[in-house]
Parts: C-alpha cells; sequence; structure tokens
C-alpha cells in the first residue's frame, strides 16, 4: 500500500527537508510530487494554494500548507509533540527559534548571498550559542532539544544544522554539545539511511542553486 502522504514541492530540501527527516525516521512512507519551475510558472496550481505558496502538503484527502503547520500536524500524528502541555509549548517555543533563524539563512541565500556572507558567518555563533545552551539545560546535552523524546522540533533544528555545515563547515566548532547532537541524531539508523540515499544527496539545498 503506498504512504498516504504526499509531499508537493520544488526539486530542492528547502523547507521540506525536515519533515522528510521526521518521515524516513518515523518508518513512514510519502510520495514526492516534484513541482517543476516550468510547472509553477504556470500559475495554476499557485492559484490553488491557500497562501500562493509550496509546500502543499496531502494526508489523505487533508491539505495543508504552510511548512510548520505540516510539521506540526505530523507531531501530532506520530507522537512528537511533547509528553503534556508544557512540554509542547516549550516545543513551539524553541519551533519559533528555529523559524527565525532558517528565516535569516533564506534571506541571504536568496537576497543577499555574496555581500552577505561574510558578515552572517561571522555573525552564525551569535545564533547558535541559544541552541546550544537549551541543549546544555536539557539532560546535560546528551539526549534532544526539549524533554526526553525526540520531537519534531529535533528534525527541524537539525536540518538546519545541517545546511549550516554546509554553509561553514567549521560552525560548531566552538559548540561541542550541538555537535554531538548532530553526531548522535545523523546516527539513528533510518536518518543514516536518509542521509546516505540518492533522493536527499542528489536534491540541492536552496532554488537559486547557492548554499
Ligand atoms: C519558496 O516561501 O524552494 N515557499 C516558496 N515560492 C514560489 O511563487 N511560510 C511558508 C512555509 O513555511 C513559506 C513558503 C515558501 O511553507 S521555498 C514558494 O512557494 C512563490 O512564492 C524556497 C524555494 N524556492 C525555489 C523557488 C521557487 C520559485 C523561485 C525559486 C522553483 C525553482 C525555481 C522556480 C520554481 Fe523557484
Amino acid at each position: 500500500m503506498p504512504g498516504k502522504y504526499t509531499i508537493s514541492y520544488f526539486p530542492v530540501r528547502g523547507r521540506c527537508e525536515a519533515m522528510r527527516l521526521l518521515l524516513a525516521d518515523q518508518g513512514q512512507e510519502w510520495t514526492e510530487d516534484v513541482v517543476t519551475g516550468e510547472i509553477w510558472q504556470k500559475g495554476d496550481l499557485k492559484k490553488s494554494c491557500v497562501f500562493g505558496q509550496l509546500p502543499r502538503f496531502q494526508d489523505g484527502d487533508f491539505i495543508l500548507f504552510q511548512s510548520n503547520a505540516i510539521l506540526r500536524h505530523l507531531a501530532r500524528n506520530h507522537g512528537l509533540y511533547g509528553q503534556d502541555a508544557k512540554e509542547a509549548t516549550l516545543l513551539d517555543m524553541v519551533n519559533d527559534g528555529v523559524e527565525d533563524f532558517r528565516l535569516k539563512y533564506v534571506r541571504l541565500i536568496y537576497q543577499n548571498y555574496e555581500n552577505g556572507k561574510a558578515a552572517y558567518i561571522e555573525a552564525l555563533p551569535g545564533e547558535l550559542r541559544a541552541f546550544e545552551n537549551l541543549l546544555a539545560k536539557n539532560d546535560g546535552g546528551k539526549g534532544f532539544i526539549v524533554g526526553k523524546k525526540i520531537s519534531f522540533v529535533d528534525y527541524n533544528l537539525l536540518d538546519l544544522l545541517h545546511v549550516h555545515l554546509v554553509l561553514a563547515p567549521d560552525c560548531l566548532a566552538s559548540f561541542p554539545l550541538l555537535a554531538g547532537y548532530v553526531q548522535r541524531l545523523n546516527a539513528r539508523p533510518l536518518i543514516k539511511a536518509f542521509l546516505e540515499s540518492d533522493a536527499h544527496k542528489q536534491r540541492p539545498i536552496n532554488g537559486n542553486g547557492k548554499q
């Protein structure tokens, strides 16, 4: 039986690799509905999207937009939203922090790569420090970003750390807890298999070829 999930998105990691990491690690199958620039330029699909943007996500006949809402939906489906209401709220807080960080990255990539890269990398420790501190306060940094179980935020943060390790390969050198966190999550068998798959390796990070 094919999986009930379908991701419609451009042929990039972009705003979908976190949900793909989540699905892979949860042993889920999903269908990739690849939307090329050519299809998108026709405009019909854009008109049908609630906010005129991708990703579009289908869970059976339930159609969703907004990448963070999709992550949260999958978190509710697969028990990745904390163990109680307080933990869920903390996860929301940290995911908003991940989103703020992702928006800065996206602006660099799409609006200011050539002129802004050096200053961005210089400011990067200031962004990463917050997550190093969060890890330090949770089980001495040996586990997850919030609570004792993996959550949707771990997949979102892991993806954002992966793309920063491409942008600035040494960026975690002075953040031992974050470096260990990435290694630990990357070693989870289903994440390891996903990261080694051609589907992941051959997918460009961003839509304009910059990384
Ligand atoms: C772009 O921004 O890939 N969606 C993007 N762009 C097309 O017409 N808040 C929501 C969310 O979290 C943000 C959605 C996001 O879900 S993602 C979108 O729909 C539009 O607005 C980044 C990405 N960009 C690649 C891209 C799309 C259009 C130009 C560059 C595909 C590649 C080249 C042409 C089409 Fe291309």
